[in-house]
């Protein structure tokens, strides 16, 4: 029987490659050095596409694929996916939701507590003998018992809730409605008046052309001076001019970041300054997180091509 072709956008770890290049005749994408010409050559032949949640597929990628039938995202986040161009043509979408959920929520209170303690400045202290010849470390801010705002209180965002329960924190969420399972949870509709209630704003919003820059320069400045902005969203959900501009002038006291407009690299004004945190989009970088998705992303592709129900269907 002959294997489906597949388009694969980026890279993945070698127990997905392995099953991956045994069920299908798997196209890589991200080796090409002329993508254009390489698209081309195989989009006629391709019948699904195997992309990441930050790599997705866009409008000239679907349309150079005519035999197009489902794309499947490893990642929870298919904002990168064209979905016009992709429901246009009838063309399934799947993603990886749920399985990465709780890492994602550990890695963005982890670095609340990692900045907010100065855990980074504190290591370098003691590897660089500041300890012994300066002494004592500089006092940094608590975490426990403060005001904590969660800005999408989907699965990511009720699992940092959560978890921020469990440091007495005083939570408050903003999301298109309240939610019946956010409890006492105080639900504040406004992100500019979630901000200002807060201490530590947590961005976990699902990503899309609605969601673009709603935490602007207005919520930035309400989050203030004292306040840490902590994104383990999407890049866009920020606005990165203005969060930067605060950051430089002390507007803003500090961020922790996961993802960055252009990634892998990011705009080298971050790189200059003292008060963020920041990490390489791995939020969902566990081996059994990332094994968990490869196989999800599989079950939808080998579901897809046995005529069976998509188990994580987007569209
Ligand atoms: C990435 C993500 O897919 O889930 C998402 O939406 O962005 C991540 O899990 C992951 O970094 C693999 O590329």
């Amino acid at each position: 029987m002959t294997k489906p072709h597949i388009l694969q956008v980026g890279p993945y770890p070698e127990w997905d490659q392995i099953p991956l290049d045994a069920a299908f005749t798997v196209h890589r994408y991200f080796e090409a050095a002329d993508k254009a010409a390489f698209l081309a050559e195989v989009g006629p032949m391709v019948r699904a596409i195997a992309t990441r949640g930050e790599l997705g597929a866009n409008a000239a990628m679907i349309a150079a694929c005519p035999k197009l039938e489902v794309i499947s995202v490893y990642g929870v986040g298919y904002d990168a996916v064209d979905l016009e161009a992709a429901r246009a043509r009838g063309i399934r979408v799947t993603n990886t939701p749920d399985v990465l959920t709780k890492d994602v929520a550990d890695l963005g209170v982890a670095m609340m507590l990692v900045q907010s303690r100065g855990m980074i400045g504190a290591e370098a202290w003691v590897r660089d003998g500041s300890w012994g010849e300066k002494g004592l470390y500089p006092l940094k801010r608590k975490v426990w018992g403060r005001r904590a705002g969660v800005l999408g209180l989907g699965r990511i965002g009720f699992e940092v809730a959560k978890r921020l329960a469990g440091f007495d924190m005083d939570i408050a969420y903003s999301d298109t409605s309240a939610k019946e399972y956010a409890g006492s949870w105080e639900f504040i509709a406004d992100p500019v008046a979630l901000a200002e209630r807060s201490d530590f704003l947590f961005v976990t919003l699902a990503a899309s052309a609605a969601t673009r820059h709603i935490v602007g320069a207005k919520v930035i400045e309400a989050l203030g001076p004292e306040g840490m902005l902590i994104n383990i969203s999407r890049a866009s959900n920020i606005d990165e001019a203005a969060l930067l501009d605060a950051l430089e002038a002390g507007r803003l006291g500090s961020a922790a970041l996961d993802v960055f407009e252009g990634e892998p690299k990011l705009n080298p004004r971050f790189l200059r300054l003292p008060n963020v945190l920041l990490q390489p989009h791995h939020a969902s970088g566990t081996v059994e997180t990332r094994k968990a998705m490869g196989q999800l992303l599989r079950d939808n592709l080998t579901a897809h091509f046995a005529g069976n129900p998509l188990p994580t269907a987007v569209l």
